[in-house]
């Protein structure tokens, strides 16, 4: 390998460049996935960054001798000649002439990681064993998934006109409300980790009309629930000149079929590991909380303790419900109590108890958080008053009302959250690289 312009340039080629290749004698660098022996040849199967790719050995093939220094877990460069598989219709394989071994493991694997799925694994096993765990194909496919996600809320801004904005994870004040708020001493002073990049992203509307970003926040979650994190990745956007908080729930309809076409283009292979169904999005369902509730009295026969909010249970429901009545994985739910929303939001002119907001769920589970907010200056302040916040505290964020600002809205979509219901996981740490929660800190 030699460098020319600061590139790396490599001989060796990928999988996907074998079909290009057939009958030439190329090389290719990746880990030892697996060797199965058979009489008189073997299968070498290397673990490439997407693919595993069929090497086979056999004295036949060239003077090259395998022996021990060749195996599982070494990271190798393999020599030999493109052949098509005779046994599997467009697949390649290759003729191994020559293995070098560019490292070997110190250790034999703790677990095997080289089946078609892990075996079923206690999920604290799973976890700490994670740098280990993610080599299965199959695991490896979720963040690759996640990856597509991320990229399709990504593009679509693009395309819609959005900038992408990185702020601060090191705050002087709580986004939020709430007591999962994380404190930090800062040179002794008391900060706070971001709860979401609510404050700069409306900040920016004046600057950029339209923002996004996608980033990880932090909630200090006191309990061990299976879809809270205490680290998280947060999708949100914020737009300005809005009509409605309508048109943030259209943006964000576009955005996800998009994110879903996009998966079914680029992510066939790794949704097949999880037999995934993408959901079809059509125009998403909407109804109002009050409404919602009295669904859930009326037709579910449920007695409500809550009237400020949804218990997971009623959400299922809900979830239940959409699908049957309108065919949909997504439901909005819009006008949730003032009571219940942050000081930013802004409640409805026609009946100020509820706010102009809505939570998406996605199979019975919120995925969503969004609504319009409140633009004008005197109007934000007087309602931090009336919860007994000081304006003062606030100060540079209330500048951008201050000095004004269009009416505007946004949303925070949990990356996690809508991972762990496509591929149907009981529990948001699996949607999770390297999860963060109660007890958990490492890996
Ligand atoms: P909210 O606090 O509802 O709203 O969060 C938005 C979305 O983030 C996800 N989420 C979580 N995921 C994993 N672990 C957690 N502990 C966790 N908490 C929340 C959920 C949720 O719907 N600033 C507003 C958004 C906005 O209005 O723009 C906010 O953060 O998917």
């Amino acid at each position: 390998m030699d460098t020319i312009n600061g590139q790396n340039r490599t001989d060796c080629i990928g999988y996907k460049d074998f079909p290009a290749h057939v009958g030439e004698t190329v090389c290719i660098k990746g880990m030892i996935h697996r060797i199965r022996e058979m009489t008189g040849f073997a299968f070498v199967i290397l673990r490439t960054a997407r693919e595993t790719v069929q090497c086979v050995y056999s004295p036949d093939f060239s003077d090259y001798r395998m022996d021990e220094s060749v195996a599982e877990g070494c990271a190798v460069k393999v020599t030999g000649k493109v052949v098509k598989d005779e046994t599997r219709e467009g697949r390649y394989e290759m003729q191994i002439h020559g293995i070098e071994v560019l490292s070997s493991p110190a250790e034999p694997m703790p677990l095997v990681i080289n089946k078609k799925q892990l075996d079923n694994i206690p999920i604290d096993l799973d976890l700490n064993l994670r740098p280990v765990t993610l080599r299965n194909p199959k695991e490896r496919a979720v963040f690759k998934i996640q990856e597509g996600i991320a990229r399709g809320f990504r593009e679509y801004l693009f395309s819609q006109g959005f900038t992408e904005i990185r702020t601060p994870k090191i705050c002087a004040q709580g986004a939020e409300g709430g007591a999962n708020i994380f404190k930090l001493d800062y040179f002794g002073k008391q900060v706070f980790l971001a709860q979401s990049p609510q404050f700069y992203k409306q900040m920016l509307v004046p600057v950029y009309e339209r923002v996004f970003e996608v980033g990880p926040v932090f909630r200090a979650e006191h309990h061990d629930t299976s879809r809270h994190l205490n680290e998280y990745i947060s999708m949100d956007f914020e737009m300005g000149f809005i009509d409605s908080f309508y048109d943030i729930m259209n943006m964000e309809t576009g955005a996800l079929k998009y994110i879903m076409e996009l998966l079914k283009k680029d992510y066939a292979e790794e949704l097949a590991l999880w037999s995934a169904q993408l959901p079809e999005i059509g125009d998403i369902p909407v109804v109002k909380f009050m409404d919602a509730k009295e669904v859930i009295t009326k037709k579910f026969k449920k007695k409500i303790t809550d009237y400020r909010d949804f218990e997971p249970e009623e959400e299922q429901i809900l979830g239940k419900w959409a699908k049957k009545e309108f065919g949909s994985d997504f439901l909005f739910v819009t006008h949730y109590p003032s009571e219940k929303r942050p000081f930013y939001a802004m409640d409805d002119p026609a009946d100020p108890a509820y706010t102009l907001s809505f939570d998406l769920l996605f199979r019975g589970i919120e995925i969503t958080t969004g609504g319009q907010r409140i633009h004008d200056y005197n109007e934000q302040v007087a309602k931090m008053r009336a919860r007994g916040m000081d304006p003062a505290d606030f100060e540079s964020y209330l500048m951008a009302h201050k000095y004004g600002m269009p009416p505007h809205g946004g949303l925070g979509l949990g990356l996690e959250r809508i991972t762990m219901h496509l591929l149907g996981f009981k529990n948001v740490r699996y949607a999770s690289m390297f999860p963060r929660d109660i007890n958990r800190v490492t890996p």
